[in-house]
Parts: structure tokens; sequence; C-alpha cells
């Protein structure tokens, strides 16, 4: 007994609901402490996980520990993502229902890992046969492809996703994965053309260059050094021109830059492209192998590698002035097409083009991958399934300049939370209020009020921004700003421009305007960016294949008004929302526990602030004073009526009483359960276990007596 106190004081409690003392922050953070020091990354908040990023490989994802937490009771083993994992597959079976593993945290918390790891979990203990073991190793392969393409090092993170991701695992009657589908969420095509000092472009570029074969690279026309290439590592004056663009004119439309002098005077690559952690020869090889497991032709790679090459090509392209005051290319004619597109521009426009047209092709291009990639893993079989959404998005960041890839990326983090809100703290209390228990509630901060200010219809900073797309010519960024001012100036999350500009800046030479997430303060630099251009004929009539299924010839209908990039964003958060809040949800929340990417360092301050916007604390409160299980009393009785000799075989009075019959007779205590008005609650997730344990005992005998009757009878 005193062994197991010192233990516990040493490694701090499991599951932060059996925390002694009161739930005060200070507790909660001293657990999490405690455990991280003994490398115990997990700790349950009820049926919550939260994981702080370990940074060091800890032992605890062997197939030995994988089969350990296979078909066990959730709270029987340590906190792990495979107990998580294992729980939606088990309820899934069962109850033959959809489910989603929603895992959030900011940049570098570990939500991808955790994502990987979940996957391995399911291609390792779930049934499979010879047949479906192409489908397992596709599922897990198309991770390092889509890493390649849309993950880079980044100040927060060595591997960062560029993109978000919802990928569904589709189970048959068995429990078999037979097949899967993913969605992606924005990439940040910027970063193709720019990335800030520090960080890398995509990892694909590093790993063709480092890893590709000699004959490839001859052919491509590349050579091995990255820092021969403009977008990989030089110093690039003209990217300003780039920061130039404000989001509203260039979001749909090709405008010119609206004059004046407010951009940077010059901006750096990122010139890392040696990291200590990434073997960018060793990834490339495993991309290649992926590659040819999911099903890729050598026609197909032979173009995916071309666009790479072409755009690293594209990115050397400089331009000159002629006599006319028209962008020429110089140093030579190698690529005449994009000159002769460009040619009616100036200098500033034709770099500004050049770089349009690198980031429309690699956002394409990601987007055929994805789809080339669903094609793969596509189950023909049309006998109904069951899913599992493991959900891993870009995770909220605040970078010194934060343009609108940031903004969407935390306007998705900001709905996510919400998701999480509305599941969780509100469904949860207010279930409590209509079903008659007795509840004191418990405050939290909802931030669907920073939802709304950025996607409500007409008052919304979307909105406004689209609106601002559709005056072409007129809108400028001033206006846009202006716009926001006049709409949304005193919203108490937004804080507007006078404002940072008396508290910040000595003049008002910058465009921006600063957001109050619930994650923190974010400035946004009012820049743009630009998918569409004179260059789409020539793309659309591509001899490259994919190029000419990426940009489609309909596309320069000029009758069709395309939807700005935000809206199209916003619209596909809305459809996975609605698709996540048709499914079970299953919760990881992550922690960065150091901005050094250091193992076994706390920083306090920093994981006190996500314990805090991540409302740990409310879901703790929540948690403590309330049930961990309810069921229907009709679920309850059918599932139990076998346990109590009132109730069994048949009990046909209303269902709340036969459940009060039942439990009476298998003894639950008072402070053990509730009764409401329509379901039973269950405060301790042991008391639904005993009882589950007592009734697959009882299953066993009566499976045992039908066995012996069977044989009487014979
Ligand atoms: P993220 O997905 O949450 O950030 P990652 O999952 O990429 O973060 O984790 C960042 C790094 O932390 C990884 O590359 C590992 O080095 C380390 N790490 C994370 N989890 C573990 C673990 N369980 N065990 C060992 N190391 C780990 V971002 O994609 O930036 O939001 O956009
Ligand atoms: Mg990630």
């Amino acid at each position: 007994m005193e062994g197991a106190l010192i233990a516990r004081d040493r490694v701090g409690v499991q599951d932060f609901v059996l925390l002694d003392s009161h739930t005060s922050e200070a507790a909660f953070l001293n657990n999490l402490r405690k455990r991280y020091q003994e490398n115990l990354i997990y700790t349950y908040i009820g049926t919550l996980l939260v994981s702080v990023n370990p940074y060091k490989e800890l032992d605890i994802y062997t197939v030995t520990q994988m089969q350990l937490y296979r078909g066990v009771n959730f709270f029987e083993l340590p906190p792990h993502l495979y107990a998580i994992a294992d729980n939606a597959y088990r309820v899934m079976c069962s109850e033959y229902n959809n489910h989603f593993i929603l895992i959030s945290g900011e940049s570098g918390a570990g939500k991808t890992e955790a994502s990987k790891k979940i996957l391995q979990y399911y291609a390792v203990t779930c049934p499979t046969t010879e047949q479906l073991q192409v489908v397992r190793d596709r599922l897990l392969l198309s991770n390092p492809v889509l890493e390649a393409f849309g993950n880079a090092k980044t100040l927060r993170n060595d591997n960062s996703s560029r993109f978000g991701k919802y990928m569904d695992i589709q189970f048959d009657f068995k429990g078999a994965p037979v097949g899967g589908h993913i969605l992606s969420y924005l990439i940040e095509k910027s970063r193709v053309v720019h990335q800030n000092h520090g960080e890398r472009n995509f990892h694909i570029f590093y790993q063709l260059l480092e890893g590709g074969e000699k004959d490839l690279l001859c052919w491509l026309g590349l050579e091995r050094n990255p820092q021969k290439y403009a977008y990989l590592i030089q110093v690039s004056e003209n990217l300003a021109i780039s920061l130039f663009y404000v989001w509203n004119s260039c979001a749909i439309h090709n405008t010119p830059p609206f004059g004046g002098n407010c951009y940077p005077s010059a901006m750096f690559q990122g010139r890392c492209a040696k990291v200590f952690s990434i073997n960018d020869k060793n990834d490339w090889k495993i991309v290649r192998k992926a590659f040819s497991i999911i099903d890729f032709t050598e026609k197909d790679l032979e173009h995916l590698f071309g666009i790479v090459a072409s755009v690293l090509h594209l990115g050397n392209i400089q331009f000159e002035e002629d006599s006319n005051g028209h962008a020429i290319i110089r140093n030579g004619t190698q690529i005449k097409w994009i000159s002769k597109v460009l040619s009616p521009l100036n200098v500033d426009l034709a770099f500004y083009a050049r770089d349009a047209v690198a980031k429309a092709i690699y956002g394409r291009t990601f987007t055929w991958l994805v789809n080339k990639i669903n094609g793969s893993l596509a189950n023909k079989d049309s006998t109904r399934k069951t899913v599992i959404g493991l959900l891993d998005i870009y995770g909220f960041e605040v970078l010194d300049t934060n343009s609108f890839e940031q903004f969407c990326i935390n306007y998705c983090n900001e709905k996510l939370q919400q998701l999480l809100i509305e599941m969780t703290l509100k469904a949860e209390q207010e279930e409590y209020e209509m079903e008659g228990i007795e509840w004191e509630p418990i405050p939290y901060f909802n931030n669907k009020i920073i939802c709304d200010l950025v996607e409500q219809k007409h008052k919304g900073i979307i909105s406004i921004l689209d609106e601002e797309c559709l005056r072409p010519g007129e809108a400028t960024d001033l206006s846009f700003l202006e716009k926001l001012e006049e709409k949304v100036g005193d919203h108490a999350h937004f804080v507007t421009r006078k404002l940072a500009d008396q508290k910040t800046r000595k003049s008002i030479d910058w465009v921006d305007f600063r957001l109050l997430h619930y994650a923190g303060e974010v400035t946004y630099c009012a820049v743009g960016e630009c998918d569409r251009g004179a260059a789409l004929e020539v793309l659309c009539n591509s001899k490259n294949g994919i190029i000419r299924d990426c940009f489609l010839l309909s596309e320069l209908d000029s009758r069709r008004r395309p939807e700005t990039v935000a809206t199209q964003f916003k619209n596909s958060l809305m459809s996975l929302i609605e698709i996540l809040m048709s499914k079970e949800p299953s919760y990881i929340r992550c922690i960065k526990p150091n901005e050094n990417k250091e193992p076994g360092m706390f920083d306090d301050c920093l994981i006190r602030h996500q314990v805090k916007y991540l409302g740990l604390m409310e879901h703790l409160r929540v948690r403590r004073a309330g049930f961990a299980y309810r069921r229907k009393y009709e679920h309850f009785l059918q599932r139990y009526k076998s346990l109590c000799p009132a109730t069994w075989p048949h009990w046909h009075g209303p269902a709340a009483e036969g459940v009060e019959r039942l439990i009476k007779h298998i003894g639950y205590k008072p402070e053990e359960y509730k009764l409401g008005r329509t379901k039973i609650f269950i405060r301790f997730p042991k008391t639904l276990f005993a009882t589950e344990d007592a009734f697959e005992i009882r299953k066993h005998i009566m499976t045992l007596a039908a066995i012996k009757l069977e044989a009487c009878w014979r």
C-alpha cells in the first residue's frame, strides 16, 4: 500500500480525474510534469487523452505493446494512443457505427506522429488476409508520399504538415481494413517560392536532389546541389513582389499591384538545405518504394518528377527590362513559353507571375497526388463498411510574419476547437440539464465568437474579403482594412490597425490586422496570393499529363466566376465538420513541452498556456463532476437484463423501472449513478466494467448450459 503511494507520488495519476487535490491548474501541471519526467507522456481526462511530445524515441510502440492493448478495457492499462484506437475500433465492431479520432494541438505538438502510430496499430492488430495486405501497405505508405510533398521543415517542427489531412480507414464487417479515403485541405503553396529564414521548401525537392538517381537528375536537367536553386536557398529580392499583393485583389484576380511602396526591401530564402534530423537520401528511397506499392506507373512518376524539376527551373528564371520596359528572360531562352506568356508584363509583374505559376502547378499537383492515392486505396466492393476517420491538421501557429495561409491554418484550428467544445463541454452540460440531472454549470470559454468573426455571412472577415475580391480594380489593401474596421472594428477579438499602430509602429506603412484567437494573439499581414493568371492557357495545353489533368480548359471560360480561396476553404471546413458530427468522437490533445524540440524539457509557462487554451481544466471539471458513461434505458436493459431474475428473459414494464430493478439487484451504490429522463448515468468507468464483466461471465455460463442442454437432447 505504502509502496503504491510512493510510486503514485513519483509518477502521478494516470487519469486527472483521480487527482486528490482540487482541480487546480497547479495540481494539473504538477501531475503532467511528474509523468513527463518518468517518460509517461500520456494521461487521461476520462476518455480524452492528453499527450506531451517526448522528443525522443520511447519503447512503447512495439508490436508487443500493440498486442497488449488489443481488446482490453480502456482503463485497465496505462494511458496510450493504442487504448484510444482500440476503444474506437471495438465500439465500431460491436455497434457497427462510424468513428473519428480528432488529434489537435499546436505546431510540433505530436499530431502527425500520433496519427501515424494509430494507423500502424490498426495495420498490425486488425484481422487481415493475404489479399488485404496490399490495402494495408498502401494505407501505411500513403504517409511518406504525402509527407514528402506536403511537409516541410519549419522553425517549429522539422517535419511540419503544411496541409490538413483527414483519412477514413474503411473496415468490413469482420473488422478488417479494406480501403481508405483521404481529404486534404489547403496546402501552403507560398512555401514553394518563399520560406522564412531557417525553414525549408517541401521535403520532396531536397529528396530528389539528394537521393535521385544520376540518370534521373540528368534527364531532368538538375544538379545535386540545392544551393543552385533560387526556390531552395538564395536571397531573392523579387520575393518582395510576391509579398506585395493583398489578399483581396489576388485571391481570384490576377490584378496588378496597387502602386505605392509598402513591401519589405529584401526577403531571404530558407538557407538550411541540410537538417540534422532529416535524412533526405534515405527518405527518397522510402518514397520511391512507396510509389511503386501505391500503384504509380513509370509514366506517372516521369511526369511527377518532371513537375518537381520544372518548379525548380522556373524559380531560376530571371527577367530583365527591354527597351520598352517589358520583361524579357535574362540568360538564354531555355523556357520560351514563359516569356511568350509574360512578355507584356513589366519585370516586377513577370517575377510575380512566375511565382504564381510555380505555386499553382505545385498546389494542383498535390491535389492530383491525393486523388491518385485515393484511387489506389478505393475499395470497389459495395458491401456496407464502417470507418474510423483520423484527423491530423496543421497546428495553430504564430510566425513573425503571418500571411493568408496562417490565417487559414489558425481558422481551421479555431473550427476544430469549436467542434470539440460543442461535442464535449457544451453537449455534456446540456444533456444533464435535458435529462433533469442536478448540475452546477461549469463556465468555459466558447470560441464560437471568434469563428463567427471569421466566417459569418455578410459580416465575417471572409465575407468582407469576398466582397473586396468582387470589385476588381477598385479594391486595395487599405480599402480592405478599412472595410474590416468599419464592419468588425468593435469586435472583442479584432484589434484595429490603428490600435496596433499606436502600440508598435510609428507610421502606417505596413498592412495588418490582429485577431485574438483562442490560442493567442496573431497579427496578420494582408498579403495575397494568386493562382490564376495569364499562363493558364499554356498550362491547359501542356504535354505533361498531370499538368493537363490539373488545369482544365473549361477554367478558361470567363463566364464562370470562381470562388475565392478563403471561401473554398471555409466551405471545405464546413463539410469536414459535418462529416465529423455524424460520427462517434475520440479526442487526443497534444502538448508541446518546449520551443527547442528538446527531450526532457518541461517548460511550465509554455505548457500552462496550452493547458489553458485547450480548455483542459474545464474538461476536467466537467468530467469530475459528471458521469463517465450514459446509456438509454432500453439499450442498458437489453444488454444486461440477464443479470437480474426480475428482468430476465423479458421485462414488461417501462425500461426505466426495469433498469432500476436491475441495478438494485446487482448492487449499484447511490453515488455511482443517477437516473435521468431517458438515460442512466454512471459516474465511474469501473462500475460499468464490473457490470460488463458480470455480463460476460453470465453469457459464458449460459453458453455452456446451452451446449449441455443440446448434448442431453441429442
Ligand atoms: P505536429 O504534427 O503536431 O506539428 P509532429 O507529429 O510532426 O507534430 O511532431 C513533431 C516532432 O516531434 C516529430 O517529428 C518527432 O521528432 C517528435 N515527436 C512527436 N511525437 C513523438 C512521439 N510520440 N515519440 C517520439 N517523438 C515524437 V504541425 O504538423 O507542425 O502542426 O503543422
Ligand atoms: Mg503534423
